[in-house]
Order: C-alpha cells, then sequence, then structure tokens
C-alpha cells in the first residue's frame, strides 16, 4: 500500500478526492479521519486475508471468543502502531498540514462493554494477535454502547453514546454470511423423521460486521466479529410487521449495564442467545467448507464463555449437531463436551445467572428441552456415582424453578477457569467446591491481564521511553524483561528521570481537570486515584469516608500538617443501582464542601472525572502516584485496573484481594501498602460483626457517620440516607467500618513514604520491573498450553 512518506501522501490525497470531490486542503478534518481510518484498515486487509489463507492451509485449530462485551476503545494509534506505520502517517500528514492528534481525538470509543470483563476481551484480542495465534471475538454490535455519563449538580445522569455517528470505519459488512436465528413458537415431534421440528417461530437475521484484529511486528490479523439482527426473510406471517420490525432492531439497541433489574430480562435472555445461535451457525459452515463432517469439530474449534452469558452456547451446539446434523446424544454430547471452556468472573451470589424456567421454555422451547435433558441425565449420572439424590439436586442445572447457568457452563465445559489465584481458590473451595469436587482436574486459574501494548507502550509513551533508553526494548516483545529495570531502582538519576516523567502525566491530567472540572489541581500532591465501575464491594464508600475523616481532622486541629493529597475518582454507576448512583452524589457533595473550604483546600482536593472509559484511562492511569484497589477481601475476582496502574509506576494502595494478592507476592510488601482483614479474618468476623460498636467506640467513627445524615454535605438530609441505613442498620455488609481505621493509617504511611521521594521512585519502579507478569501475553500463554491447545499461524 504505502512504504514511504511519499506514497502515504499520494495515496491519502487520491483517496480524499476519490471519497469526496475535494483536494486535502479543502477538504474537513472528519474526512480526513474517515480516510485515514479507511487507509488503515486498507492496510491491514493485506495481512487479513494472508492470515484466513493460511489458517486454511495449514488446517489449524482456532479459538473463538464469545463474549457479550468487548471494550475495544480507540483503534487508530493502536493499529497505527501495531502496524509499524505511525510515524510514517504522521510526517505525511504533518506535510500536508495535518495534525495527527487532531485525527485521533476524533475517534469514538468502542464502548461495549461495562468493565473489566469487557476490557479482558479487548486485551485477550490484542495478545492472541500479536502472539500470532488464531483467535477470534463473537459479540453484538450494539447500536448504543454503555451510556455516557454526565455529572449534573452531583448526580450520574445517563445518556445514549452513539458511538457510530461517524460509522465505523473499522468494520466490514458481510451480508452473504447472514444466518437466521428462531424465537418462540413450538416444538413438534415428528415420527416419520424421528426429529424435533421448530413450529411457528419468529425469525431474525444476524448479519456479521468483521473488525480486523491487528497484531504488533506479526502479519497475523485476527477477526473481532459484531453481530448485527435484522429482519429476516421469513417474516412471521401473523405477526403485524412494524411490531416485528421494532422488536428485531431491539435485540442490539444496547448494551445491559447489568442485569439486576427485571425489566429487559426477556431481551437480555434474546441478545444471548441470538450471539451464541448466529456465532455457532457460522462456525458449522466454516467447518463443513473445510471438512467432510463435524466429526473433528472439538478438534478444530476451542470456543472460549467469557462468563456464563454465551453459555447457552453449550445446548445450542447440541440442538445443532442432533436437530440439523443427524448426531446421537452421546456423539453430540461429547463433541460439546470437548469443545467449550468456562470463565467464571466473579463470586457474587447476586450477580451469578439464573434464567425462570417459564421464560426459557417460551422464548427458546427447543433449547430448553435440551437443557432439561442435560439436566436429567447429568443428576441420574450423580446419583449413580454417588448413591447421594441430595447431592444431585444441588449440583443440577435446574432448581427451583430456575436454569442456573454457571451449572450448565460447568457441566458442559471441558475447562473451568477462575480470573486469579485467591479467585480460583473461594471457586474451588467454597462457592463450587461440589461440583470442583466432582470434576476433579477440571477447575484451573488463569490469572487476568492488561495489553502492555495498549497500557504502557502507547498510552506512556513518556514512560517507555525511559524504559527503552535504560533497558532497551526488549521487554516489548518479552514483557517479563521489564525485570531488567530492577538493576537500576536504586539508580538516583533514573529515580529523577521517573519523577520528571510522572510529573509529566500528573500535568497532562491536571490540564484535563482544569478544563473539564474547572479546578486547580497541586501536581506535587498525591494523585490517590481510584476508577473503576461503581459497586458496593468495591468500596469507593471506604475512600469517601477517609476523605471525610481528614477533613474533620484538618477543621477541628488548627495545627494540623499534611502532606497535600488529591483523590480522584471515576466510573460509572448502574442506571437501576441507587446506593451506588448515591454514593457517586456523596463524592460530588464532599468534593464542593473540600475544594471550597479555605484551610481544607490547601491540604486536599476532591475530583470527580466524568464518563470513565479507556480513553481516559489512557489519561489518567499514568497519571496516578497510588492506586485504589480497597474492596472487600474475597469480592474482587481479580481486577485489571491495578495491573494498569502498577505497570504506570504507582504504588497500590490495597486490601489482599483479587490480583492483588499477586501483585503482592511480585513486587513484596514494602513495595506496596497493604491494608485491611483478609478474606478469612471476614469469615472469622461475619458472626459476630456489629456495626454499631465501631460507632460508639471511636468518636471521631461517629462524627463522620453522622455526618452523612445531619446536613453536613446536603441541605437535604435525606440525601445520603441509604448509605447510612446500609452501613447502619443493614450491618455495613462489605465492611466499610471494620477497615476504615487500618485504611487510613494505610494513607497516613503512604504520605509519609511520599515525601521521600527517592525511596518512592524506587518503589514504583519495582513495580514497573514487576509488571511484565501481569501482561496478558502471559494470561494468553497459558490459555493456550492449558486449555486452547492452539498453535501459531
Ligand atoms: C455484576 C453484577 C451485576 C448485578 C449486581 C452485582 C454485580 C456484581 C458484579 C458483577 C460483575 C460480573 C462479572 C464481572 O464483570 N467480573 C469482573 O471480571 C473482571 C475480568 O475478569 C475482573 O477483573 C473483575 O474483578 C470482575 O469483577
Amino acid at each position: 500500500m504505502f512504504t514511504s512518506k511519499e506514497e502515504f501522501i499520494m495515496e491519502f490525497s487520491k483517496r480524499i478526492i476519490s471519497t469526496y470531490g475535494r483536494c486535502v486542503s479543502q477538504s474537513h478534518v472528519t474526512e480526513q479521519f474517515m480516510v485515514l481510518e479507511s487507509m488503515v484498515r486498507d492496510y491491514a486487509s493485506v495481512n487479513w486475508a494472508t492470515t484466513k489463507a493460511d489458517i486454511i492451509k495449514y488446517n489449524k485449530k482456532q479459538m473463538y471468543y464469545f463474549s457479550l462485551e468487548f471494550l475495544m476503545g480507540r483503534m487508530l494509534v493502536n493499529n497505527l502502531m501495531n502496524l509499524g506505520i505511525y510515524d510514517v502517517a504522521k510526517i505525511g500528514l504533518s506535510e500536508l498540514g495535518i495534525n495527527i492528534h487532531e485525527l485521533e481525538e476524533l475517534e469514538t470509543d468502542a464502548g461495549l462493554g461495562n468493565g473489566g470483563l469487557g476490557r479482558l476481551a479487548a486485551c485477550f484480542m490484542d495478545s492472541l494477535a500479536s502472539l500470532s495465534y488464531p483467535g477470534n471475538g463473537n459479540t453484538i454490535r450494539y447500536e448504543y454502547g454503555l451510556f455516557k455519563q454526565k455529572i449534573e449538580d452531583g448526580y450520574q445522569i445517563e445518556v445514549p453514546d452513539q458511538w457510530l455517528k461517524l460509522g465505523n470505519g473499522w468494520e466490514v459488512r458481510k451480508p452473504k454470511h447472514t444466518v437466521d436465528v428462531k424465537f418462540w413458537g413450538t416444538v413438534q415431534y415428528n415420527s416419520e423423521t424421528q426429529k424435533y421440528e421448530h413450529k411457528g417461530a419468529e425469525c431474525v437475521s444476524a448479519v456479521p460486521y468483521d473488525v480486523p484484529i491487528v497484531g504488533m511486528d506479526t502479519t497475523v490479523t485476527n477477526t473481532l466479529r459484531l453481530w448485527h439482527a435484522q429482519p429476516s426473510d421469513n417474516i412471521p406471517s401473523n405477526k403485524d410487521f412494524r411490531q416485528y420490525n421494532q422488536e428485531v432492531r431491539d435485540i442490539c439497541q444496547t448494551l445491559y449495564p447489568d442485569d439486576s433489574t427485571i425489566s429487559g430480562k426477556t431481551l437480555r435472555l434474546k441478545q444471548q442467545y441470538f450471539l451464541v445461535a448466529a456465532g455457532l451457525q457460522a462456525i458449522i459452515k466454516y467447518h463443513l467448507s473445510l471438512y467432510p463432517s463435524l466429526d473433528n469439530f472439538h478438534e478444530k474449534t476451542v470456543i472460549q464463555l467469557n462468563d456464563t452469558h454465551p453459555v447457552l452456547c453449550i445446548p445450542e451446539l447440541m440442538r445443532l449437531l442432533i436437530d440439523e446434523h443427524d448426531y446421537e446424544w452421546d456423539q453430540a454430547w461429547f463433541i460439546v463436551s470437548h469443545t467449550f471452556a468456562y470463565t467464571n468472573h466473579t463470586v457474587l451470589v447476586e450477580a451469578l445467572e439464573r434464567w425462570p424456567i417459564t421464560l426459557m421454555q417460551a422464548l427458546l422451547p427447543r433449547v430448553y428441552m435440551i437443557i432439561d435433558e442435560i439436566h436429567h441425565r447429568f443428576h441420574d449420572e450423580v446419583i449413580k456415582r454417588t448413591g447421594d439424590k441430595e447431592k444431585a439436586d444441588r449440583l443440577g442445572i435446574l432448581k427451583d424453578g430456575y436454569c442456573d447457568m454457571a451449572h450448565l457452563a460447568v457441566v458442559g465445559s471441558f475447562s473451568v477457569n477462575g480470573v486469579a489465584y485467591l479467585h480460583t481458590q473461594i471457586l474451588k473451595n467454597d462457592v463450587m467446591r461440589e461440583l470442583s469436587d466432582y470434576f476433579p482436574g477440571k477447575f484451573n486459574n488463569k490469572t487476568n491481564g492488561i495489553t502492555h501494548r495498549r497500557w504502557l507502550l502507547y498510552a506512556n509513551p513518556q514512560l517507555s521511553d525511559l524504559i527503552k533508553q535504560q533497558i532497551g526494548d526488549s521487554w516489548i516483545e518479552q514483557p517479563l524483561l521489564l525485570s531488567r529495570l530492577l538493576d537500576y531502582s536504586l539508580d538516583p538519576k533514573l529515580q529523577e528521570q521517573f519523577i520528571a516523567v510522572k510529573k509529566e502525566r500528573k500535568q497532562r491530567l491536571a490540564d484535563y481537570i482544569l478544563k473539564n472540572n474547572h479546578i486547580q489541581v497541586d501536581i506535587d500532591s498525591i494523585f490517590n486515584i481510584q476508577v473503576k465501575r461503581f459497586h458496593a464491594y468495591k468500596r469507593q464508600l471506604l475512600s469517601v469516608l477517609g476523605i471525610i475523616y481528614q477533613y474533620y481532622e484538618i477543621k477541628n486541629n488548627p495545627d494540623y500538617q499534611m502532606y497535600p493529597q488529591t483523590f480522584i475518582f471515576g466510573g460509572k454507576a448502574a442506571p437501576g443501582y441507587y446506593f451506588a448512583k448515591t454514593v457517586i452524589k456523596l463524592i460530588n457533595s464532599v468534593a464542593k464542601v473540600v475544594n471550597e473550604d479555605e484551610d481544607v483546600s490547601k491540604y486536599m482536593k476532591v475530583i470527580f472525572i466524568e464518563n470513565y472509559g479507556v480513553t481516559l484511562a489512557e489519561l489518567i492511569i499514568p497519571a496516578a502516584d497510588v492506586s485504589l484497589q480497597i474492596s472487600t477481601a474475597g469480592k474482587e475476582a481479580s481486577g485489571t485496573g491495578n495491573m494498569k496502574f502498577m505497570m504506570n509506576g504507582a504504588i497500590t494502595l490495597g486490601t489482599m484481594d483479587g490480583a492483588n494478592v499477586e501483585i503482592v507476592q511480585q513486587v513484596a510488601k514494602e513495595n506496596c501498602e497493604i491494608f485491611g482483614l483478609t478474606t478469612a479474618e471476614i469469615e472469622d468476623l461475619k458472626p459476630n460483626y456489629r456495626v454499631w460498636d465501631y460507632y460508639h467506640n471511636d468518636p471521631k467513627i461517629k462524627r463522620v457517620i453522622d455526618s452523612l445524615v445531619d446536613g453536613s454535605w446536603d441541605n437535604n438530609r435525606e440525601q445520603f440516607r441509604v448509605i447510612f441505613e446500609e452501613l447502619m442498620n443493614r450491618n455495613d455488609e462489605y465492611f466499610v467500618l471494620a477497615d476504615l481505621d487500618a485504611y487510613l493509617k494505610a494513607l497516613n504511611r503512604i504520605e509519609k513514604r511520599y515525601q521521600d521521594q527517592a525511596e518512592w521512585a524506587k518503589a514504583c519502579l519495582i513495580n514497573i520491573a514487576k509488571s511484565g507478569y501481569f501482561s496478558s501475553d502471559r494470561t494468553i500463554k497459558e490459555y493456550v498450553d492449558d486449555i486452547w491447545h492452539i498453535e501459531k499461524i
């Protein structure tokens, strides 16, 4: 396509003219952006084609990652850099009088995910391609991504995320691969053919849009397939078309912020089946275009189920094999149970998916019959093997009118993995103990990771350059080699340079905050940052109570001395999650009082950054001194933000939860700031926990809690009532008060440590040096070796 600046300029100018009928100097920036995007995509298409051809030529087994979420963020810089053409494009554009950074800013995030689970899928896609493995994604092409968050008067307001407004230059529509998906109707047995037939179903067409996933320094380009719903040619005759049309459109309208609400459950189940049915049909068609039968399907295909959301894959593949490809149950089960692997991402009971049987029966009558059969066969087998009927009931898939998707996943997959060491231990020894014992060897751990290309190389070029200057660039291909920095963690020159880089990144964030929040923050203050989804278990409330506590310390003591600190929050709450939204309001209310108070604001500022997402994370994370990872021990499955902060040279202020445990293991306790109850201590405390004791035993804590309901932060005393109730009258489910004192002490230690800048820089450098383990390249290699058994292309 183009290899030199001159060729780039020619191609770019030609495309501007042929697409928009005007010359470069008269073109609009959005036109320039879209042409650049199309050029990069076409550039990538060359390798895309060869990758597909090579897979066929060498009969490669492929992995498909099925996920209802992919949080890709922006792709322009990532693709330009991975293709190694960033500089050519930058210089070429600049000679045309165009600033590439201006074009970069025009790209909207593909925000097709809620948080860590969706971003993990995106990091995995980057590692798969960069390591040259054949691995593809399957998801839904949501017309609106996760809502855009506005803060008005301190409240979260949700507005639609119209990410497709300018179109999506990365995708290629593939109408010839359209397949039909069936909902509703009834099942009839045809005694002549001895088959079940799905009658009176409503068909919906699924059209794939393919997005190339470009790896770094490789010719391998994989595919992320986005499925879009449109009216089928087989329109049900008895149905009003306008209503049908609307129902079809609804399937791909919005990503579910979470499934805590009852309303929309049907739609959510429809989305899940839509993805699963479309994705599997396409894979089967592809397989049959290469091989004579599906007998070897599991040898050429492995499907990773990202949480329980796509677990309908299991009965759906059974259905396809039995009803459409004439397999007997046992043969079909052999193929199915050697195809799927399931990843669990949470142990919170309220987040484990259970679908009402009545709903499944109506929406997916044939699929439900198969689930029922899987359940009964498994139930009988458990009784036969253990003689224990109650155990069989407990392990079964169908109970109390619900279908337990996690149990279906475990029964139908050959591998079940947790996402961090501690999380997998809890799964195996507690939450899924009986299932784990029943299937020895099936449960395993795959500690999460993040792509160091996006999160260090591209998000933080200043730090990357410093690292390259010190230890060269072999770590880009082998992130474990970041450990070579260990030799220099005591080098005063490197320490100083690191501090300078950090300052530069703090300044950039400070500029953003000034522009958007109209607040001046001091870049010499400690940047304590907590950015993540809002959930009670993540305990943003613990940080706020800490701020309130310090506020009263300063107010009540004229001689109070404190090293200046800036607390920065970001994150979205599910629209229906009243408690989480109230915590956001509390942060903003406290921020207003603190920032406007002359005595206090010289020591402390509180900032809430609106609309946290992938692109903002790339600005915020490199600017952190302290990474707040303070969930109740045992509740955060892994966390991946913690890894991104560590890799960018921040110190973890955290509990022994999720992957924090492994961060501590990598860098040693003295290079983190760990506090609070451990999982075991929480279990011990649970039966005797009395939150009022903490309130009565410490007047300072009493003052903090009272301030929630005495009008201190809002004229309306009822404003934060729900928080007071949750803490004091529902006995503080997440042990916020139990950990408050330890948290405050840890903050104090941070304050002391920070003032010895050499020691601080040393700890940060050790964190960077040891962060290579958390590259998703390591995670992917473990999945490849232990689960997928795929080979490089
Ligand atoms: C969902 C819900 C929905 C209903 C209300 C309560 C609740 C609580 C948690 C969740 C999260 C479901 C799955 C999930 O997103 N897990 C996240 O996966 C990340 C990638 O493995 C991991 O790093 C995070 O620790 C984990 O929370």
